[in-house]
C-alpha cells in the first residue's frame, strides 16, 4: 500500500509565462498524482531558494532544468519505495538530501513539488479529498477569501506603492456567498473606474492597475464599489493591504512612500490615519522584512485592532516566526508553501502560529498554476483565511471554485469562518 513507484519532473509555464516545475508520483496501485509549484515576484530575503538554470539562452535564464534533474534523479533514486503515507520523513529525507539551510542545493521548487504531489497521491490512495487526508474528519472550515482587486508595487504598473488592496466579504454567510460578492465588487469597481476615465487593464493578480494617486484614492474608490454593489463596507466587507514594504524601503533605511521620505514611525501614523478613514482591518507587511523595531511598534500601536501580518519577515519559516512570537512583532502569518519548501515545515508554521494565537493566512503567489492545492491546505488546516488575487483569471479563481467545490461536498457540516476570524480585532 502506497508504495512509490515512480517520480518525473517537467517544466511548465506558470501564469506570467516563465518555466516552473511539475511533478508527478506514481503508487504501486497505479494512483498518478501531480503538483507544481508557483513563483514570487515580491519574495523575502530569507525564503529557501527557487533553483533556476541561469543559462541565459533559455527562457533568459528562468528555466528550471535543473530542478528539473534533481527530482528525475537525485530525489527519484532516494525517494522510490518508500511508502508515501510517510510525509514527515519523506520531507525530512529531502530536507537532508539537500543539505542547506535554504534549500539551495536540490531547490525548494523541486523538493515542494514531490512534497505536494506524494500528498496528493497518498489522499487518493486512501480514497479521501485532500482537505480530508490534510486535517482529518473535524476539519471543515471554509475560509474569508482576501480579493486583490487593485494591483500596484512590483506586480502591477499602476504607479500605486501599495502591491495589493485586498477585499474580505467577511460578513456572508457562505462561502459561496463571499465569492458572489467579490466578483460582484470587482466588476462594479472597473465600471466605476472606466467611467472616471481609467484604465481597468489588469495586473499580475488579476486586480486592476489604474493609475491613481495614492493609497487613499484608491481606497475610496473600493468603499464605493462595495456600496453601490449593495454592500455595506466595515460590515459586509472588511478591507486588508499588502503593502509589501520592502519596495519602497530604501537601503538608507528610510520608506520611499508616496513622494515622502518616511520612518517606521511614520509609516505607522500613515497606517492609523487610512484605518480610522477606511475600514481597513488587516495591515500585510506594512514594514520591512529587516525593521523588527518598527514591527514591534506596528504591532503595540495597531495590533488590537488591526490583522497585522508578516508575509516576507517570517517567510514561512517556524525558526523566524518563533522570533516574531518572542519578540511580539505581528499578531499573524502568511502561509506560503514555496517559501518555505516542503508540506511538513509549513504545516509546523501553522500549528506554531496557532498555538501562538496568530492568525494563519494561506496565500497563492503572484506566479502561479492551475494546481488548486492551497484551497486544500486551508481548509484541512482550518486556518480560517485564503488570498489567491482577484476573482479573475483563472489561476486565481481556479482555487476559488475548489473552494465552492469542498463547500458543496461538505454540504450541512461546512462552517464560513466570517466575522469570527477578525473578532478580536472587531470588538475594539
Ligand atoms: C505577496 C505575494 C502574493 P509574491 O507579497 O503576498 O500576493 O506576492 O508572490 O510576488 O511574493
Ligand atoms: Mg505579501
Amino acid at each position: 500500500m502506497g508504495e512509490i513507484l515512480a517520480l518525473k519532473a517537467r517544466e511548465i509555464l506558470d501564469s506570467r509565462g516563465y518555466p516552473t516545475i511539475e511533478t508527478e508520483v506514481m503508487l504501486e496501485s497505479g494512483i498518478i498524482a501531480k503538483a507544481s509549484v508557483p513563483s514570487g515576484k515580491s519574495t523575502g530575503k530569507h525564503e529557501s531558494v527557487e533553483l533556476r538554470d541561469n543559462d541565459k539562452s533559455r527562457f533568459n535564464g528562468k528555466g528550471v532544468l535543473k530542478a528539473v534533474n534533481n527530482v528525475n534523479e537525485i530525489i527519484a533514486e532516494n525517494v522510490i519505495g518508500l511508502n508515501s503515507e510517510d510525509q514527515g520523513s519523506i520531507d525530512r529525507l529531502m530536507i537532508d538530501l539537500d543539505g542547506t539551510d535554504n534549500k539551495e542545493k536540490l531547490g525548494a521548487n523541486a523538493i515542494l513539488s514531490v512534497s505536494l504531489a506524494i500528498a496528493r497521491a497518498t489522499a487518493d490512495e486512501y480514497g479521501l479529498p485532500l482537505y480530508r487526508y490534510i486535517g482529518g474528519i473535524s476539519e471543515n472550515l471554509l475560509p474569508v477569501p482576501q480579493f486583490n482587486i487593485l494591483n500596484g508595487g512590483e506586480h502591477a504598473d499602476s504607479g500605486l506603492n501599495i502591491q495589493e488592496f485586498l477585499i474580505m466579504p467577511a460578513g456572508m454567510h457562505k462561502f459561496t456567498d463571499a465569492l458572489r460578492a467579490g466578483s460582484e465588487v470587482y466588476h462594479k469597481l472597473a465600471a466605476i473606474l472606466k467611467q472616471d476615465g481609467f484604465s481597468i487593464s489588469i495586473g499580475d493578480e488579476g486586480g486592476f492597475a489604474p493609475r491613481l494617486k495614492d493609497t487613499e484614492e484608491a481606497l475610496s474608490y473600493i468603499v464605493k464599489a462595495i456600496s453601490e454593489a449593495g454592500y455595506v463596507p466595515g460590515t459586509d466587507i472588511l478591507i486588508g493591504i499588502d503593502s509589501a514594504a520592502n519596495s519602497f524601503f530604501n537601503e538608507k533605511n528610510y520608506y520611499d512612500f508616496e513622494g515622502k521620505k518616511r520612518s517606521a514611525k511614520e509609516m505607522i501614523e500613515f497606517y492609523e490615519s487610512i484605518a480610522s478613514m477606511f475600514p481597513v482591518i488587516s495591515i500585510e507587511d506594512g514594514l520591512a522584512e529587516e525593521d523588527w523595531d518598527g514591527w514591534i511598534e506596528l504591532e503595540k500601536t495597531l495590533g488590537s485592532s488591526i490583522q497585522i501580518i508578516g508575509d516576507d519577515i517570517y517567510v514561512t519559516n517556524p525558526n523566524r516566526l518563533k522570533k516574531g512570537i518572542e519578540l511580539s512583532a505581528s499578531n499573524s502569518i502568511l502561509i506560503k508553501l514555496n517559501q518555505i519548501g516542503t508540506l511538513t515545515e509549513t504545516i509546523d508554521t501553522v500549528n506554531k502560529a496557532k498555538h501562538a494565537g496568530f492568525n494563519s493566512i494561506v496565500s497563492h503567489r503572484s506566479g502561479e498554476t492551475a494546481d488548486t492545492f492551497i484551497s486544500h491546505l486551508v481548509v484541512g488546516l482550518g486556518t480560517g483565511q485564503l488570498k489567491s488575487g482577484a476573482p479573475c483569471r483563472v489561476e486565481r479563481l481556479e482555487k476559488y471554485n475548489e473552494l465552492l467545490r469542498i463547500e458543496e461536498e461538505l454540504g450541512e457540516s461546512a462552517r464560513y469562518a466570517g466575522l469570527s476570524i477578525f473578532e478580536k480585532f472587531l470588538k475594539e
